[in-house]
């Protein structure tokens, strides 16, 4: 299995591991040096151009080769001019801008041997009524993705919606608008990121959220985390919402999603090293589970429709780990 998370994540507790060290002193190249000693980790997942101001990406590229790490891809930050947002900016200069972007990112992956470029619009929503012409802002949307994916029919290129935060509202902020938009944009080389809070943010159950996406073929990566529903809280895998998280895991098996496991998470006020390694040994555990119960005897289960039978997972699962714990 492949496990990615983010280089933010790792600028936590910084005297855990670089003493006491002034923070601001700190690069990327140090940062990455404490997420290569995440046991399990893979993959790294770098933003632009924020991670690429003070560095050129043939360093990046010669360090990660010394610390045995691949990049699982770029994620857009679109930061400082797109108050306003992003493709749908009604200023023209702004919105060529963030396509020049995101066009630069694919490029900065490819060279990074990256697999996928992850577009997150930040900024393109409202929050005001009347504040927005909808349609005019959505064929923005269309018209500048249709610019993106043609211009690199090779690479894999994939949206992550958010309902809201910055915004109000995003314009691109659940599954069913983001798989119109992928339809109207109608290229093949373009999928969509499933972030576990933004779903449950936008009150969607995750697992029904890929099954859309698998259904029309689609998924193109995962961003894993837990949260309280509200906000984008980013807290570890399957402390919320367990059997949601249990069940967006089976789905994926079931679609042979074969593409990167990212964690998403926000470890704020825990060391970042220890959570990420929590989370790689969570889904690995469910994984396991999953295949120990059977896959086919789950797919019994869900045609049976019947709840209890359902709870049964969460019983058996139960059991098995008292059982672990007593032989311990
Ligand atoms: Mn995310």
């Amino acid at each position: 299995m492949k496990f990615s998370t983010r280089l933010n994540s790792f600028k936590t507790q910084p005297e855990n591991f670089f003493g006491s060290i002034d923070q601001k002193s700190l690069s990327v190249f140090d940062y990455i040096s404490r997420m290569a000693t995440v046991d399990g980790l893979t993959h790294v997942e770098l933003n632009y151009p924020e991670h690429f101001e003070h560095t050129t990406v043939e360093e990046v590229k010669r360090f990660l080769t010394e610390k045995q790490l691949h990049v699982s891809g770029i994620a857009l930050r679109f930061k400082n001019h797109y108050t306003f947002g992003e493709y749908a900016n009604q200023d023209s200069q702004i919105r060529n801008k963030a396509i020049k972007e995101t066009m630069e990112a694919i490029e900065v992956c490819n060279e990074l041997g990256g697999e996928v470029t992850t577009i997150w619009l930040a900024n393109d929503g409202f929050d005001y009524a009347f504040q927005m012409d909808y349609e005019k802002a959505y064929n923005k949307i269309v018209d500048a993705l249709k610019q993106i994916t043609s211009s690199y029919p090779e690479n894999k290129i994939s949206f992550e919606y958010k309902p809201y935060q910055p915004r109000a509202f995003s314009l691109i902020g659940n599954i069913s608008t983001t798989l119109m938009l992928l339809e109207e944009v109608g290229s093949q080389n373009m999928g969509v990121t499933l972030d576990f809070c933004h779903m449950l943010m936008t009150k969607e159950n995750p697992a029904y959220s890929l099954a859309l996406a698998a259904r029309k073929n689609r998924l193109m990566g995962f961003h894993l985390n837990d949260g309280h529903k509200d906000n984008d809280d980013g807290l570890m895998l399957g402390s919320v919402h367990f059997m949601q998280t249990l069940e967006f895991i089976y789905y994926a098996k079931r679609y042979n999603y074969n593409g990167l496991i990212y964690f998403d998470t926000f470890p704020l006020r825990e060391d970042p090293v220890k959570e990420c390694e929590q989370n790689i040994k969570m889904y690995k555990a469910l994984d396991a589970f999953l295949d120990r119960f059977g896959l086919e005897k789950i797919e019994e289960i869900i045609q049976s429709g019947d709840a209890l039978e359902a709870q049964k997972l969460l019983y058996i699962f139960t059991q098995q780990q008292t059982l672990s714990t007593n032989t311990l």
